[in-house]
């Protein structure tokens, strides 16, 4: 049994929508982060980074949403969420897994949580119109890169339910992820799947 821990909307997506992809039974705890929960002395205790989404599986305690999705799909993969080991579609799986958390999802982090970086108002509105001048240029690569309709292919994989929760946090933009042609047709085929409609409705998502 796996227990994410949780805020609304948050780096939990993915992984929360992948569980139910892959039927397997888990437990959601919320934090509630506009409370500042994350922040909490109990929550620290396993999450030091103060940041969601946590697994805890048998008491061992997982962070960080990539390594969680991935770590998923390695004890889950009759539910297809990943290329096999050693395929040329695996290499592009990681290639986009990984670029995706340290890239994109680094510069929305500037944009949502630009207190967590600075204190000045001033620098903060500047390190958000960065982010997005930035964001725009990933978005377009990404674009481009979808091998259609999914990311990797023909298949649904963790990297598309990945690539749905960070363009997702793009709503708000000027310019939002949705609005690239190929990026918009794969996420509505995300946000039509049972597994992401079950995750948005039971955080409470729109
Ligand atoms: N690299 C981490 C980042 C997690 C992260 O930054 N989560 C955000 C929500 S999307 C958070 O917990 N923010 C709370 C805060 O900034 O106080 C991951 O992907 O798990």
């Amino acid at each position: 049994m796996y227990t994410l821990y949780w805020s609304k909307g948050s780096a939990n997506m993915a992984c929360h929508a992948a569980m139910i992809e892959m039927g397997v039974p888990f437990k959601l705890v919320e934090i509630d982060a506009d409370k500042g929960e994350q922040k909490s002395a109990d929550y620290l205790k396993i999450n030091p980074n103060a940041r969601v989404p946590t697994l805890i599986e048998d008491g061992r305690i997982m962070y960080e949403s990539a390594a969680i999705l991935l770590y998923l799909c390695e004890k889950h993969p009759q539910a297809g969420l990943m290329p096999a080991v050693g395929s040329a579609e695996r290499a592009r799986f990681l290639q986009w897994l990984f670029y995706m958390t340290n890239t994109p999802q680094e510069a929305l982090m500037n944009w949502h949580h630009a207190d967590n970086y600075l204190d000045d108002e001033g620098q903060r509105t500047a390190l958000k119109a960065g982010a997005e001048r930035r964001l725009a240029k990933m978005w377009e690569l990404l674009d481009g890169e979808i091998a259609g309709p999914y990311l990797i292919g023909r298949d649904c994989t963790a990297v598309d339910l990945f690539l749905t929760m960070i363009a997702h946090w793009s709503r708000k933009m000027a310019r939002p992820a949705r609005s690239y042609a190929n990026i918009g047709k794969l996420m509505a085929l995300v946000e039509a799947r049972p597994s992401w409609r079950k995750m948005m409705s039971n955080e409470g998502n729109s």
